[in-house]
């Protein structure tokens, strides 16, 4: 059992008992233990195997939770589960999935209408019985037809940030093009930056409201209007996506801002603190708890508002899920982030000496124009046969061609970017790496990857990603779960072990920044720096035009609390270059 299958058993059970009409409180429990667990790097199983330490040492984990997690580790099983499953209609899992729908909602139709299945509802709204359910009307029986339809499509899919970031990037121009919009600007998921983004949430300030509806659902790109108001609209966009959009009063657009960026667990702390402080807060801007409160309520056009009349810095919306953040923000002790201007060098790309799309010299030019100070060309070795990796020979005419590019862009200006001489080596199914070590000790940069034989078990997959970290000649290990997005799962690698040998070793561990990488993630990132790992972002660039993905990776780091320090191409040529002399292990 990973953390990631018991943290998705808490959260079902958190969803039957909502949905059995459990107390809010003992839900949220269970939410927030699901999620203490989830991003736990550490696994609960060496925890508890660890006399020193006790699962309760966990931030909300109390003795009945730390049992279950016990019962969860020992059978694969949780009996409150199991009997609650064992009450409730196997559909309502997927009533659940339709947007919209929660628990309390989902339970008032199986009970009022009998509704069991997707099938079912579907008929029951196309015979308008839905909008007779208390607090159900027409306009939601058409919103659940249309998202019925879209839960049983392909469509359903959450977006990569990347894509969804074009269809933000989009929409802002159409909508900044109207004139009875004052300010707009997106939040939600894309703004705080996560792998994947479910639907764009947009956030208005306007002289006329239903003009900029009209605005909005007028737009090329709306193929459906799932809800019309004149304070709320959701329209269907680009790539399926749907699009929330809210006007709100200027006065009230930092709460606004604030409250539909989410998270949803950071708002629910934000709002418990402004209660502390004697105010309501929600999306309309704070209001007194008692009505006649003595003092005005703090204003909320900014959200630095919001936060400072908590007692809080701004929060950077990357960190705003629900962790650690608001006591940083107390203590001024938020980290100063690492931002993309930050980024000096791209240390991991490929050319068309193996399965790049443009040439050596394009991809440094290419680099140049973007400012960067150094990169490395670490193209694939001899084993990926598909790429046409390169042998011995290729990689050392490869690197001769480096040496006189170099010589040529000293010659050419007063800011010449240093090239590298890298190869992205494999790390071979049976052990060991893919080219000899008298190969490897010439390189200037050395990223190892593991490309073959995802499949091995853990402790195969392991000891080739340690043996790798603890070679001389290698600096880094490239996208080191080997995850993509919405396409293949990561090997089963013990990533604790890998953080802690990297550590030891001093090797670095890479923020894959292409967009359907991010590997490290998040988590994994958060835990490699405090395990005082330095990692790499880089954008395993295979054309001039993917070396642009490097903010994808910056933002991921930023997810993670990394600041400049943390990250080794936020070095200058000269810093950087000093780092590479001959290592003391
Ligand atoms: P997504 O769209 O699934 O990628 O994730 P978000 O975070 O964009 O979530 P979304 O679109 O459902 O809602 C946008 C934000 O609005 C969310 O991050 C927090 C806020 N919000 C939505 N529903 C609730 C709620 O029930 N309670 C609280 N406190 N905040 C909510
Ligand atoms: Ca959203
Ligand atoms: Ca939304
Ligand atoms: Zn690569």
């Amino acid at each position: 059992m990973t953390n990631a299958d018991v943290a998705a058993l808490f959260d079902r059970l958190a969803d039957l008992l909502e949905y059995d009409g459990e107390n809010a409180f003992r839900v949220r429990a269970y939410r927030a233990a699901a999620r203490t667990i989830a991003d736990q790097i550490e696994s609960l199983g060496a925890i508890r195997a660890d006399d020193t330490r006790s699962l309760t040492d966990l931030e909300g984990i109390g003795r009945d939770l730390a049992a279950k997690i016990g019962t969860i580790l020992d059978t694969g099983r949780l009996p409150l589960l199991d009997e609650l499953s064992g009450k409730v209609p196997a559909d309502v899992f997927d009533l659940l999935r339709i947007p919209g729908l929660g628990p309390k909602k989902v339970r008032q139709l199986v009970d009022g209408l009998g509704i069991d299945s997707l099938d079912s509802l579907e008929e029951a709204c196309r015979g308008g019985r839905v909008r007779g359910v208390k607090g159900f009307g027409e306009k939601t029986e058409a919103a659940i037809l249309k998202n019925l339809a879209f839960v049983r499509g392909t469509a359903v899919q959450r977006q990569l940030w990347e894509d969804a970031d074009q269809v933000v990037a989009e929409v802002l121009a159409w909508m900044r093009g109207c004139p009875a919009v004052e300010r707009i600007e997106a939040a939600g998921s894309w703004r705080r930056g996560c792998e994947t983004v479910g639907d764009i949430d947009l956030v208005a300030v306007a002289t006329d409201a239903v003009a900029v509806m009209e605005h909005f659902r007028r737009w090329d790109h709306t193929t459906d209007v799932i809800a019309s108001g004149v304070t709320k609209s959701s329209i269907r966009g680009p790539r399926g996506m749907q699009i929330d959009l809210r006007v709100v009063v200027s006065a009230a657009f930092g709460a606004a801002w604030l409250y539909f960026t989410g998270s949803k667990e950071h708002n629910i702390r934000v709002r418990s603190r402004a209660r502390e402080h004697g105010w309501s807060l929600n999306e309309y801007g704070f209001q007194p708890v008692d009505p006649p409160a003595a003092a005005q309520p703090p204003t909320a056009e900014t959200e630095a508002e919001v936060y400072h009349a908590l007692g809080l810095a701004w929060i950077p919306p990357e960190l705003r899920e629900g962790r650690d953040e608001l006591a940083l923000a107390a203590e001024v002790r938020l980290p100063r982030l690492v931002e993309e201007q930050d980024i000096r060098g791209d240390l991991h790309m490929h050319t068309t000496d193996t399965d790049g799309e443009d040439t050596l010299t394009d991809m440094v030019r290419g680099a140049r124009e973007r400012g960067l100070e150094y990169i490395a060309i670490t193209d694939h070795s001899q084993r990926v046969s598909m790429a046409h990796g390169l042998d011995e020979t290729r990689l050392l005419r490869q690197w001769d061609r480096i040496d006189r590019l170099n010589e040529t862009l000293a010659a050419e200006g007063p800011a010449p970017i240093v090239v590298l001489k890298g190869i992205e080596v494999d790390m071979l199914e049976r052990g060991g790496l893919d080219l000899h070590d008298h190969v490897l000790a010439r390189a200037d940069w050395v990223v190892a990857s593991l490309h073959y034989g995802q499949s091995q078990p853990r402790e195969r997959i392991t000891e080739r990603i340690l043996e790798a970290i603890r070679h001389p000649a290698v600096r880094v290990i490239g996208h080191p779960t080997g995850r993509l997005i919405n396409r293949r799962p990561a090997y089963d690698v013990d990533m604790e072990a890998v953080i802690a040998a990297a550590a030891l070793a001093g090797t670095f561990l890479e923020i894959n920044a292409h967009p359907s990488r991010l590997d490290l993630d998040d988590h994994h990132a958060a835990a490699a720096r405090r395990a005082g790992v330095r990692m790499v972002i880089s954008t395993d660039a295979h054309s001039v035009r993917g070396l642009g993905v490097m903010r994808c990776g910056v933002l991921q780091a930023r997810r993670a609390g990394l600041t400049s320090v943390d990250v080794v191409n936020a070095l200058g040529w000269n810093d950087f270059r000093n780092l590479l002399g001959p290592r003391s292990t």
